[in-house]
């Protein structure tokens, strides 16, 4: 398969001025006429002779230019591409007609059946399964639609833009035709047909505009809509009142669909979600669903403008839409919920997954250099971490001077196709501050190193602060230059008040209790002054910049850090410092073949202070009170020893239990109450305590505990509380364990996303035996490999969130996974591609797994007819 380079780039020959488009929809033969307006691209250098456009799994019918019928003679097929090697010097029409299968689309890339409904997919190139097009971002086209179907079977028809007639045919068919005023790239294009119920409201914009919103979905789905109708509402308010932007159509269609590779799509005034991002009922979904939806209903919502109005030049700049409109989601999710709790959720996230990718074969800047799948960059470097870099531009620039950025940004490029380079250029101009160096962040990869060595100064009552950075090679980047690493810092007195943070040679002390460092050099001194006590540093506050920070810490700072500073981040933080440092700890007498015997003192003593604070957001307090994952563990690991890490978190987990029993206990008790129908954060965050504390006190499997989590499991009326103890009870050995399991299954078996969780439940389950059942419920009649959600919930969930089981020493997870791998590979590569990356980090393991895994791992590369996304990721692991 080719390579395609970012250096490579060149301006379109041609550009498309309008797209008509004609669809007659069946499900095995859908018929597609496309007339394009097409002229010379005044600004491409090329010679401009042949007009290339893409095209695949397409059966062509004709071919009309100005009107003139095409013959095999004036044109060349190739199985990607259509070229025309003669055509006009002035502007012209070409009419095309191709056939496609949808029920045969198992990729669910362009036109596909989900259940009954058609649907598209068309980021980021699967418009070119529909029809043959200039199929990339920097063309940008107004379209018309016009779509044709039997009356019965697809009532609703819907595409972008504004309906603008309808009408009745013989045979039971009918017609709409559907205008987008708005110019787009085709990989905005959507279309959907099916029997769907609709829930309408409307809102009124900053203007007094009014705009309709709809959300289809299937008519038993209709009673969980609320919730992202409302999220919708927040999501447009919040735009006008954060960046000033107002929604521009009259019409905004949201449409749930079973089948989908991705969370949702941003398409042009009609998004299409995946249903977990969409239906939730408090019976259903948990308080982290409600969370999610909200977040992606307002992620969608706000590429309008960054992402549509003004989108990516070519893939390579995908960051430019991803991670800003990440950035924005997060800002939004912060302010709807608590700030402290989505940050320390952010980073979580990123200092795991996000930073396991970067140090791993698939390492690849926020905008990468070259693709051979683009599908295999909607990744976490360049939606997570690129939404860090425009965080920290943030913080550079300071709020103010973000929001002139943006609003420049908007102003200055509205309605073209720009890059990464073009945004940074604008928050330049903004606010006056250099961002050359800073632009490194989208071209090296590597999660820098920082290493803060601090040294106090008695005599002249001054703080020598001492860092460095470095990053690590990444494929085809030995060396890296220094970062411009905006670093945040406090300083905290011994009772824990915060220092002034004034520098040598001020003679003002500085306004705030936290203060931003421009780390720039590979070595840099910071010298702090007036400092009549040795104080301790609170460094990379709010978690300031995506890096691994080194700064050598005793249990006593970790444990003192932990109950006094005041910026939330760096307190949680320093709780799961302790915590690693404790587990690690473990590990390594784990791996000594030594038992260790006690409970851990100074971790114990850090957890009961906190457990007898009084603490106005107790889902801040849940998060305290958790330890770091296996994975985070892991991570600073040489070489990962999946066994001994699950041991030694689950000693430390059982210590804490145990020493602590009456605290969780009373905790529990004290927040076991009803309040089924509310969704506010104090609601929200009295579940999140009480479930961890449940699931401390599961680890006891003492009668009480049992009874609690049965008691909890049978009575719940939220799927919060319902699924945190059925966790409960399948992680142990509960004697109704079975009877759960099945009890659970009939109640639900009606909802599709409630079964799914059943599956997770399952294959996460950390006890001997899983693989087992894993492999039982592959057969299982709920469970479908066409169903990307299934899928993930079942094979992704056993590989990437079971690593003491996915890892077993004889290699049977790894076999296992590629088995499902190969089946994928044909039906969905980019899902095929997506589960592959858990065989990717196989040189952080053992010489024994390191040989398991990759022999996993050359066996799909060597498959005969191996998709492109699976070809990549298995190349690029093994190299
Ligand atoms: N553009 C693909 C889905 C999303 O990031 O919104
Ligand atoms: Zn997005």
């Amino acid at each position: 398969p080719n390579t395609v380079y970012l250096k490579d780039y060149t301006p379109p020959d041609y550009l498309i001025e309008t797209v008509d488009l004609f669809f007659e929809l069946d499900e095995e033969n859908t018929r597609v006429t496309s007339k394009l307006r097409i002229r010379r691209n005044p600004e491409s250098p090329g010679e401009h002779r042949e007009l290339e456009l893409d095209g695949e799994q397409l059966v062509l019918e004709s071919i009309r230019l100005n009107g003139r019928n095409l013959n095999a003679a004036d044109y060349r097929l190739g199985d990607e591409s259509l070229v025309l090697p003669g055509v006009p010097d002035r502007p012209f029409e070409l009419e095309i007609v191709t056939r496609i299968n949808p029920k045969a689309n198992t990729a669910l890339e362009g036109l596909y059946l989900s259940k009954d409904m058609l649907c598209t997919q068309c980021e980021a190139q699967g418009f070119r399964k529909i029809t043959y097009f200039a199929d990339r971002p920097d063309v940008m086209a107004k379209y018309t639609t016009t779509i044709v179907a039997d009356k019965s079977r697809y009532p609703v028809l819907l595409s972008n833009g504004n309906r603008i007639a309808t009408g009745e045919l013989k045979n039971g068919r009918h017609w709409v035709k559907w205008e987008d005023p708005f110019k787009k790239p085709s990989y905005l294009f959507a279309l959907v047909a099916g029997r769907l119920e609709c829930l309408e409201d409307r809102y009124v914009t900053c203007s007094g505009r009014e705009v309709t919103l709809q959300i289809f979905v299937e008519k038993h789905d209709l009673d969980k809509c609320d919730h992202a109708m409302q999220s919708l509402k927040n999501a447009m308010r919040w735009d006008e009142e954060n960046f000033g932007r107002e929604y521009d159509l009259d019409l905004y269609m949201i449409v749930a669909v079973g089948h989908f590779n991705m969370g949702a799509m941003e398409n042009k005034g009609l998004n299409v979600f995946n249903t977990k991002y969409v239906l939730a009922r408090p019976d259903t979904a948990t308080d982290a669903d409600y969370e999610h939806i909200e977040g992606v209903i307002g992620h969608e919502y706000f590429h309008n403008w960054t992402g549509n109005r003004i989108t990516c030049r070519d893939w390579f700049q995908l960051s430019l839409k991803e991670g800003l409109t990440v950035f924005r989601d997060q800002e939004f999710s912060a302010d709807r919920t608590s700030r402290a709790v989505k940050r320390i959720d952010e980073v979580n996230m990123l200092r795991t997954r996000q930073f396991a990718e970067d140090a791993g074969p698939l390492a690849h800047p926020v905008r990468p250099e070259s693709y051979i799948e683009i599908n295999n960059f909607y990744t976490l470097t360049v939606y997570e971490k690129g939404a860090e870099v425009v965080r920290m531009i943030q913080t550079l620039i300071g709020k103010e001077g973000f929001r002139k950025g943006t609003d420049l940004y908007f102003e200055r490029h509205d309605g073209q196709a720009v890059t990464c380079d073009d945004f940074v250029k604008c928050m330049e101009d903004a606010s006056g501050v250099d961002l050359a160096q800073f632009r490194l962040w989208y071209g090296q990869a590597g999660t820098p190193e920082v290493r803060i060595s601090a040294d106090y100064d008695a005599t002249n009552r001054a703080l020598n602060l001492t860092v460095r950075q470095s990053c690590p090679a990444t494929p085809g980047q030995p060396v890296k230059a220094p970062f411009h690493i905006p670093l945040a810092i406090g300083l905290l007195a011994p009772d824990g008040t915060e220092l002034p943070l004034r520098l040598d040679g001020e003679t003002e002390p500085f306004a705030q209790k936290t203060r931003v460092l421009d780390v720039k050099a590979s070595e840099q001194h910071f010298r702090f002054v007036g400092l009549a006590e040795k104080p301790v540093v609170s460094a990379l506050r709010g978690f300031s910049a995506p890096v691994r920070l080194h700064l050598d810490r005793s249990v006593e700072e970790l444990a003192f850090l932990f109950s006094h500073d005041p910026d939330p981040f760096n307190r949680w933080d320093a709780g799961q410092q302790l915590a690693s440092q404790v587990i690690l700890d473990l590990v390594d007498q784990y791996a000594e073949g030594e038992t260790p015997a006690a409970a851990d003192g100074p971790l114990t003593e850090a957890y009961r202070r906190v457990l007898s604070g009084n603490w106005p957001d107790l889902s801040y307090l849940a998060l305290l009170l958790t330890l770091p994952s296996e994975e985070y563990i892991s991570a600073a690991m040489k070489v990962i020893d999946p066994d001994a890490v699950h041991r030694a978190r689950q000693t430390a987990k059982l210590a804490l239990a145990r020493t602590l029993e009456a605290e969780f206990r009373r905790l529990y008790e004290t927040h076991h109450v009803d309040e089924a129908g509310r969704f506010d954060a104090e609601a929200v965050g009295r579940r999140r305590l009480k479930n961890a504390c449940l699931a401390y006190l599961g680890m006891l499997e003492s009668e009480e505990a049992y009874r609690l989590s049965v008691r909890q499991f049978r009575s719940a009326r939220t799927m919060t509380d319902q699924i945190s103890s059925l966790a409960v009870i399948v992680n142990g050995h509960h004697p109704e364990k079975a009877a759960c399991l099945t009890e659970f299954y009939e109640r639900w078996r009606a909802e599709d996303l409630v079964i799914d969780k059943w599956f997770t439940l399952q294959a996460t389950c950390h006890l001997p035996g899983t693989l087992d059942r894993v492999k039982e419920l592959l057969a299982h009649p709920a469970f479908d490999l066409k169903i990307p959600n299934r899928v993930c919930c079942l094979i992704g969930a056993f590989t990437q969130n079971n690593a003491v089981n996915f890892h077993a020493r004889d290699g049977a997870g790894y076999e296992f996974l590629a088995d499902q791998i190969i089946a994928l590979n044909s039906l969905n590569p980019q899902v095929a591609a997506r589960m592959l990356t858990a065989l990717t980090p196989w040189r952080r393991y053992d010489e024994d797994r390191q040989q398991l895994m990759r022999r996993q791992l050359q066996r799909i590369a060597g498959l005969e007819k191996v998709s492109k996304d699976v070809y990549e990721v298995a190349m690029k692991s093994l190299s």
